[in-house]
């Protein structure tokens, strides 16, 4: 989608001892105005059920039926449309996780179409509770992964813009992880730090364009959109060449159960295509 690589896009040394330290990091501008204009008119036509390569993507939110103050989460839109494809797959992108992630190769684990309505009167049903993503990909043997979250519009606090708890990358899986809990204070009280630690989030303010990367284990979440207008964005998670695959009695994650393999397996082939190099 950015077409030629972005070289003024790429972090430098300094940035990636700063993502090194704090497990996030916010990119320039790789997308275009003119671009995201493209972007979400194709998120659109998803929500709408309309499926340009005629495969369903994962848990699509549809106009009509669903509850249109809840959180749009569609998982593998890459499967469903070739513009989305196109962010999912980004060579730019692939190549500032490689260089954030000291890897030789990055694949794409899955994407995730993200729209946080505009407040209503109702009940708040679009805040992220905090999580570590590795916490749901238990199918990979180790936190080899990292997400590129692609802004569509806009984002500051002002319409629930992701934060991201410094250091936390450094602290295993916490006892407090849910992505869908809706009181995010109740889990900050609940949550047990390591010493000498302190839960202090950052919001990832951003430009629409603009790209934040956060590690597997970074803590994260977001709190409601205050805004009349729609929080739009697509959540890229990729992983590194060596990700394998992890039996555990646990449910399968939807992507490890197309490897249909065996533990220790690499995660290779068609299914997660390849951004880096
Ligand atoms: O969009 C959000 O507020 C959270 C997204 C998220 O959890 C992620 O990208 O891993």
């Amino acid at each position: 989608m950015s077409g030629l690589l972005q070289m003024q896009c790429l972090p430098e040394e300094k940035d990636i001892r700063f993502f090194e330290e704090n497990g996030f990091w916010v990119s320039p501008k790789i997308f275009s105005d003119e671009q995201l204009e493209k972007i979400i008119a194709r998120q659109d036509r998803i929500y709408r059920g309309e499926f340009e390569t005629g495969r369903e993507p994962v848990c699509n939110w549809l106009e009509g039926v669903d509850n249109p103050r809840a959180l749009r989460k569609t998982d593998n839109s890459h499967w469903s449309d070739s513009i989305l494809r196109t962010v999912a797959t980004d060579p730019t992108i692939g190549t500032i996780a490689a260089k954030l992630m000291n890897a030789d190769v990055i694949r794409l684990w899955h994407d995730q179409l993200l729209y946080k309505p505009g407040r209503g009167t109702g009940k708040e049903t679009a805040n992220v509770g905090w999580h570590q993503d590795f916490v749901y990909w238990q199918n990979c043997k180790e936190p080899t992964l990292v997400t590129a979250w692609v802004a569509f519009t806009d984002v500051d606090l002002s319409n629930g813009c992701m934060q991201a708890v410094p250091r936390s990358h450094k602290w295993g899986l916490v006892n407090v992880n849910n992505f869908f809990e809706q009181n995010l204070e109740k889990q900050q009280a609940e949550m047990e730090l390591p010493d000498n630690e302190v839960f202090k989030p950052v919001p990832l303010v951003m430009k629409a364009g603009q790209v934040s990367f956060h590690h597997a284990l970074t803590i994260h979440g977001s709190g409601a959109n205050a805004t009349d207008t729609p929080r739009r964005s697509m959540a890229v998670h990729l992983m590194t060449g060596d990700t394998r695959y992890r039996d555990t009695p646990r449910g399968r994650h939807f992507n490890a159960q197309i490897l249909n393999g065996n533990d220790g397996d690499l995660y290779e082939g068609d299914a997660w295509p390849v951004l880096y190099p």
